[in-house]
């Protein structure tokens, strides 16, 4: 955004101006990390706490300037994200709050035919409206866990949450503006910016990806419009793609014939070229030695049981969770009682489509006192699978390592 609407919305909204109340000032229970305490650098851990955004139930504080917030595993039970417990992340900390009635979305670029001015109304009325669940999740998620640690928000297991989104399809915006062969690539830009002189948050996909069936503008989520930290009053929805993408508040986007060269594309979000398995590339920002992250890898969250829990000689565990990938599908999930030696099948729950992560579990009679290592795999459709070993990459992007839970059978 331009430095006038900057000074007129910053008195507003800057997520700094409000002053919080702070929910807990003691380290936040680890039941709501699921695990991740035990891996966290420990300054992290100790400055944790539990705090709620306007409008947001108390999530846990990551940064408050710009606004990083994660989720609680516990509210991974459910299947569809609460939108006052999604999480939240910003690069920038001058966030405006839109006003959806002078709210206007631009479309332009030297690769487009017709420029196009459109209201909320315009894309409520005017395109075909349309629903997709998918799973919106931070390239980042789990970077806290990292070993070595790499800087950056050190993120557990919660920078993700699961949606329904509705909205219209990119593509039918795109083509009523009318693209010129030479497209290249989509650059998309929000209402949010720097507060001095970083660089703004703009990012840009393939034409081939913005012309997806799956990808929307959204304005509702869980059909409620979208909260305010999450993007009101229309975010980009890139189901399958990390959440780097999906751009809230969106004001703007350019159809243009060359690479996108701004520091969040140039510099930000890459990958060691050849390290993760990739079937979608960005091959117009690809260099010789990285690659822009694309695709949400193969991974599982275990839920149940928790880290250390005890129980009885005799009892019936379940274990559950949830397992997800870019959209090819769940094939399994397998689970293993004895530290990896053996693994047997998950029953995998209703399927809400395949940008959705899916639930799954698996239950066992815990016939012998003793510890038990309890391990879960996800493989998808195409045979992509989790790892056992970190791929440790600088930015700290795409963790999908097999979790390891030790339950106490006594
Ligand atoms: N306008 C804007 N959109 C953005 C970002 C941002 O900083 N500004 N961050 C992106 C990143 S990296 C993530 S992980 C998701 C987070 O979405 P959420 O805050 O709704 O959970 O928003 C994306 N869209
Ligand atoms: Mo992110």
């Amino acid at each position: 955004m331009d430095r006038r609407s900057f000074l007129r919305n910053s008195l507003v909204a800057t997520a700094g101006g409000i002053l919080l109340p702070k929910m807990a000032l003691s380290a936040v229970d680890p039941r709501l990390l699921g695990g991740a305490e035990k891996e966290l650098p420990s300054g992290v851990l100790e400055e944790q706490v539990l705090e709620a955004l306007p409008g947001k139930k108390p999530l846990i504080k990551k940064t408050y300037r710009a606004p990083n917030y994660e989720t609680p595993v516990t509210y991974f039970e459910e299947i569809f994200t609460p939108n006052e417990a999604f999480f939240v992340r910003y690069h920038l900390s001058n966030i405006p709050m839109v006003d959806e009635k002078t709210w206007r979305l631009r479309i332009g670029g030297d690769a487009v035919e017709r420029p196009l001015e459109l209201s909320l109304d315009d894309l409520k009325k005017n395109f075909e409206q349309v629903e997709i669940v998918a799973l919106c999740q931070c390239s980042g998620n789990r970077r806290g866990l990292m070993k070595p640690h790499v800087p950056g928000v050190q993120w557990g297991y919660g920078a993700m949450g699961n949606a329904k989104w509705k909205g219209v399809r990119l593509k039918d915006i795109l083509n009523k503006a009318g693209i010129k062969a030479n497209a290249l690539e989509v650059v998309l830009n929000g209402a949010d910016g720097p507060v001095l002189n970083e660089p703004d948050f703009v990012k840009s996909i393939p034409i081939w990806k913005a012309l997806d069936e799956n990808v929307i503008l959204a304005y509702e989520m869980n059909d409620q419009p979208l909260p305010h930290w999450n993007g009101f009053p229309v975010r980009v929805v890139v189901p399958g793609w990390t959440a780097t993408y999906w751009i809230k508040h969106i004001v703007s986007i350019d159809v243009v014939s060359q690479p996108y060269k701004g520091f969040w594309m140039a510099t930000a979000y890459r990958l060691p070229l050849g390290k993760f398995p990739m079937v979608e590339r960005f091959t117009s920002q690809e260099t010789a030695v990285n690659t822009p992250i694309t695709e949400i890898v193969v991974n599982s969250l275990m839920l149940h049981p928790r880290d250390k829990q005890i129980f009885r000689r005799g009892q019936v565990i379940e274990v559950k969770g949830l397992a997800w990938d870019a959209g090819y599908g769940i094939k399994m999930v397998e689970v293993s009682i004895d530290g990896g030696k053996t693994w047997r099948e998950a029953e995998l729950g209703k399927d809400y489509g395949r940008f959705s992560w899916r639930q799954w579990k698996y239950t066992f009679k815990a016939d012998k006192k003793g510890k038990y290592v309890i391990m879960a795999k996800a493989t998808n459709r195409i045979g992509q699978t989790q790892t056992f070993e970190l791929i440790w990459n600088p930015a700290g992007y795409h963790h999908n390592v097999v979790q390891r839970v030790e339950i106490n059978v006594v």
